[in-house]
């Protein structure tokens, strides 16, 4: 079934720093929606610029409010899969070996948190936290109600979910943390991600450019899979227990 090659082993052995960029393709076995796979992904059937920009919260508050509510719940009843696990007994391994490790995730659901990873980067928010549109104040307690939005307790601005959208500026010591990591890695291993959003879809290839030895595991071809050396076709809650088991 899946090829590892010995070359491949003994560079996870030697290394010394390893990053991680997630996308929700790791999600998917979870039962979590992707964005963009043809039929399956939000997009197919929602318009990003409807549900994920500041200009449409603006227009139709409730809209958005709504689709992040059944997404929210459906997050909530998630489970992480094998290929989150694998991720933890990876960062176990390479910290008993006193490697360092980060794991840049952008996808929002929290999974690999609740999977038991440490090192995790969230360059798009979180969909369980949430802020004032306003102030941008991240706001604890607010009460879901069916007639209203929620408001702010400090100021009465409408509340939203702690994510990023298109438009947006990420958080700056999420994303100073992933360049940190991109660049100072022997390994970078992109999991479940078109590489199309910017600015994550640069990390892999700002990491080859740092001399990294850069795998991709996905489903599809995407725009990095021509520039590596190492391509996994398949889904990563398959490859990824398979890798790490070759590895440890
Ligand atoms: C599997 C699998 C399995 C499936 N196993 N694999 C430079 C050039 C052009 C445009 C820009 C640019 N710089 C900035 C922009 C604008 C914009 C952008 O990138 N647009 C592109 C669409 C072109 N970027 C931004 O606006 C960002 N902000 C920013 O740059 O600020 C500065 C700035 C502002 C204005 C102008 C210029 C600069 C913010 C981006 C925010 C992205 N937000 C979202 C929503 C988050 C909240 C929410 O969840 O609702 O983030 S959009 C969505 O896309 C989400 C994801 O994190 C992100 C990436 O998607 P991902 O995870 O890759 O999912 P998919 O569906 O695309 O891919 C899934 C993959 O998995 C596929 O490849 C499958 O094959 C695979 N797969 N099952 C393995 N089992």
């Amino acid at each position: 079934m899946v090829n590892v090659p010995e070359e491949l082993i003994a560079i996870f052995r030697s290394a010394r720093r390893v990053a991680v960029l997630t996308g929700s393709g790791i999600s998917a076995e979870s039962g979590v929606p992707t964005f963009r796979d043809a039929q399956t992904g939000l997009w197919a059937r929602y318009r990003p610029e409807d549900l994920a920009t500041p200009q449409a919260f603006r227009r139709d508050p409730r809209l958005v409010w709504e689709w992040y509510k059944w997404r929210r719940e459906l997050v909530t009843k998630a489970k992480p899969n094998r290929g989150h696990e694998a991720l933890v007994e990876l960062e176990k391994y390479l910290a008993q070996r006193g490697c360092l490790f980060a794991l840049i995730t952008q996808n929002v659901d929290g999974l690999h948190q609740r999977a038991g990873s440490q090192q995790v980067i969230e360059l798009h928010g979180n969909i369980l936290r949430t802020k004032c549109f306003d102030e941008g104040t991240l706001v604890d307690k607010w009460e879901e109600s069916d007639e209203k939005i929620p408001r702010c307790p400090q100021c009465g601005g409408l509340l939203r979910p702690d994510v990023v959208w298109f438009g947006e500026n990420l958080p700056a010591i999420a994303l100073e943390a992933a360049w940190q990591a991109t660049q100072s890695c022997d390994i970078f291993l992109c999991i479940g991600t078109s590489t199309i959003v910017e600015p994550a879809a640069s990390l892999p290839f700002m990491a080859l450019q740092y001399g990294a030895s850069v795998i991709e595991i996905n489903l599809h071809t995407t725009p990095l899979s021509t520039s590596v050396r190492y391509v996994f076709r398949g889904p990563a809650g398959v490859i990824l227990p398979y890798l790490v088991d070759c590895i440890l």
